[in-house]
């Protein structure tokens, strides 16, 4: 549909930060001195990068702070995790003890988010028919200050997590970001979305040199209720023609590119969780029957 067409216009500001996902986004990003959007995505980079982290930690005498000693995933085999994360670019198999997705999970009721659209925090229960107070659709609310809670605290500190990302990178990560984000049930265009830059499009991240992220369902997820998709083994496969091009790329390019095969829609109860190299293209399915509640841990 387009802007015209469009009941829910996206606010012009937003507009324009779509159209910067153009080709142009590198340079101007290089112009910027944001160096690392342009050559981080190339795997040789990365590798180098993760090189040099280690040899820092080599040298660096300051001692490591654990917040928790045990882990809440006993159960889960980092190595294998690793290894799985290295040739899939995914790995899932986590999954949150009852009281900790429940603590979680009262706090983002009574914690209020902000919209994607901008404006005031609203509380959730003014949401109304997949609308925010504003009268716009709701589509993603960002819950404020997520570590404020302690159950989020203690599963992105948790040594299982750390040990995970630490392998995997190659060093001990600084955690950058945590969001604790609402996926609402709303009759928003695919353009308005793509606006306010919901991810309902393949894309890769270029978040730094090097990332993991870990994600958790909070609500019950289908592919009718804001599943997550990946094409998996796409971190270690990309063509110089999408690596240079706009990080976002068609459905119908990815599948011809990585073949239907790859394609992963992951599905799961409250509670589950996976890691991803998200420098694989993965996307959000927009829900349609029930709103999604997702915790993302960004390692790097
Ligand atoms: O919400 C999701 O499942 C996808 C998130 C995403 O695409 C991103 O953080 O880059």
């Amino acid at each position: 549909m387009s802007a015209l067409h469009d009941p829910h216009p996206a606010p012009r500001h937003l507009a324009k930060a779509a159209f910067s996902l153009r080709p142009t986004r590198v340079a101007s990003r290089l112009a910027r001195g944001e160096i690392w959007y342009a050559i981080g995505r190339f795997a040789r980079i990365r590798r180098a990068y993760s090189g040099m982290r280690a040899l820092l930690e080599r040298v660096d005498r300051r001692r490591v702070r654990n917040h928790y000693q045990g882990s809440l995933f006993p159960a889960f085999e980092v190595a294998d995790a690793v290894a799985t994360l290295r040739s899939e670019g995914v790995v899932c198999g986590l999954r949150l003890p009852a009281e900790t997705l429940a603590e979680i999970t009262a706090f983002a009721e009574r914690q209020p988010f902000v919209p994607l659209q901008g404006g005031p925090p609203v509380a959730k229960h003014d949401v109304c028919g997949g609308l925010l107070p504003s009268g716009q659709p709701a589509v993603v609310g960002r819950v404020v200050d997520p570590e404020a809670c302690a159950a989020v605290h203690r599963v992105v500190y948790d040594p299982a997590l750390l040990a995970l990302a630490r392998s995997y990178l190659g060093y001990r990560p600084a955690i950058t970001r945590t969001q604790l984000h609402w996926s609402f049930v709303s009759d928003a265009a695919p353009d308005y979305r793509r606006e306010l830059g919901q991810t309902i499009d393949y894309h890769f991240d270029v978040a730094w040199f090097n990332f993991l992220y870990v994600f958790f369902y909070l609500t019950d997820v289908d592919s009718r209720s804001g599943a997550h998709a990946i094409i998996c083994r796409s971190h270690r496969r990309k063509p110089l023609s999408m690596l240079w091009h706009s990080a976002r790329q068609s459905d119908e390019a990815v599948l011809r590119r990585y073949g239907a095969a790859s394609e992963l829609t992951i599905e799961g109860p409250a509670g589950s969780g996976f890691a991803e190299d998200t420098s694989c293209f993965h996307k959000a399915l927009v829900p349609v029957t029930r709103e999604r509640l997702a915790l993302f841990i960004h390692y790097t």
